[in-house]
């Protein structure tokens, strides 16, 4: 097998924390660096390296992937989907000068590989509600639906013009109790479960009836690792690979969460962010993912509400 020296881009971040804990486990502590804008983030102290990392300093970045020997880069970094829309220009600049840097010193240093995680957030009110297909109709209509769409195809240039060996998948919204979400219209889905526990109240900012597709961060960590560990000859889609696990509303996780605290309530007061919820599918076709990778998510809803409850309130 191949020495792995692995750095995680935006490690800090909702993922990033998990992510790196879990690569870590499998290549090592000391292969794998951790990296962000931020200084340095307590989860993941004294497990591993961590350097403060800006992927926008091209300069710098590549000083580093050369000085630790890397050999695999995850990139992280983004601005989400509701801080995307109070700063387009923000979000555009990071989410695609951040991708462009990586893929070009993964091709000057001839990189093993390359994971860049893209969103159901490509898809807009054209494409299909339900079920969502891996190839279908793609207009979106937020900056960071566009920068991903613009994203996943850059992957594939790289790809099949230079060979860089970059992998995708388009994450549904994701649900962790380890580190906080960061700026994302499905974050509604972890809020809930901080103050239902804290003030067994939570005024959520989406509608009762907004279904959305959704994923317990352990599935999210597993595809991650079963894409990048599957045989570059398995990987048919070079753009970016639809995952589906779960899909419910408000309505149904606050239901969830009254089976363990009765008292628990919910008001539903609708803001910005239910016009980028619109936008999007309710649930998602992951067909290609299951053949190509294998891939099928653990978690029901059920059980990632007991999870999560659980684990908060430890
Ligand atoms: P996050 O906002 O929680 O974390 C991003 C991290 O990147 C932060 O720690 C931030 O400090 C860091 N960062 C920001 N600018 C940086 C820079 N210039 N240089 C280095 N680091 C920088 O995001 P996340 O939820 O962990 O998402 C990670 C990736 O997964 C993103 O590409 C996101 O679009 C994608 N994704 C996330 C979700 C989700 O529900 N969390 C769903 C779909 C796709
Ligand atoms: C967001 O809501 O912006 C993210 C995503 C689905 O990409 N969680």
């Amino acid at each position: 097998m191949l020495k792995e020296r692995i750095l995680v881009i935006g490690a800090s971040g909702q993922i990033g924390v998990e992510l790196t804990l879990a690569l870590r486990k499998i290549y090592g502590n000391a292969n794998v660096i951790a990296s962000d804008l931020r200084e340095q983030n307590p989860l993941l102290q004294g497990t591993g390296p961590y350097v403060s990392l800006d992927v926008m300093n091209k300069e710098m970045l590549h000083v580093q992937v050369i000085r630790q020997g890397i050999t695999q880069i995850y990139l992280l970094a983004a601005i989400l989907s509701a801080t995307g829309e109070k700063n387009p220009n923000l979000a555009w600049n990071l989410n695609m000068q951040g991708l462009l840097n990586v893929l070009d010193i993964a091709r000057e240093e001839k990189l093993h590989k390359v994971y860049w995680p893209s969103s159901i957030a490509v898809f807009g009110p054209t494409s299909p509600k339900i079920d969502c297909p891996q190839q279908t109709i793609i207009e979106p209509t937020t900056v960071y639906g566009i920068s991903k769409y613009a994203g996943e195809f850059w992957c594939n240039y790289y790809f099949h013009r230079f060979g860089v060996d970059v992998r995708s998948i388009r994450y549904p919204g994701l649900i962790s109790y380890k580190s906080a979400p960061g700026g994302g219209t499905t974050d509604y889905a972890v809020e809930i479960f901080h103050d239902a526990l804290a003030d067994k109240h939570y005024d959520c900012f989406l509608k009762e009836n907004t279904y959305l597709p959704m994923m317990y961060m352990p599935d999210a960590i597993k595809a991650t690792i079963s894409l990048m560990e599957a045989p570059a000859k398995d990987i048919t889609i070079r753009t970016s690979y639809n995952v589906g696990a779960l899909s419910f509303s408000p309505k149904e996780l606050a239901e969830c969460i009254q089976q363990h605290i009765p008292d628990f309530t919910i008001a539903y007061l609708p803001d910005y962010r239910q016009s980028i919820a619109d936008s999007w599918p309710s649930s998602i076709n992951d067909a290609v993912a299951r053949k190509d990778w294998n891939w099928s998510p653990e978690y029901t809803l059920e059980s990632m509400t007991q999870e999560m409850l659980e684990n908060l309130q430890k």
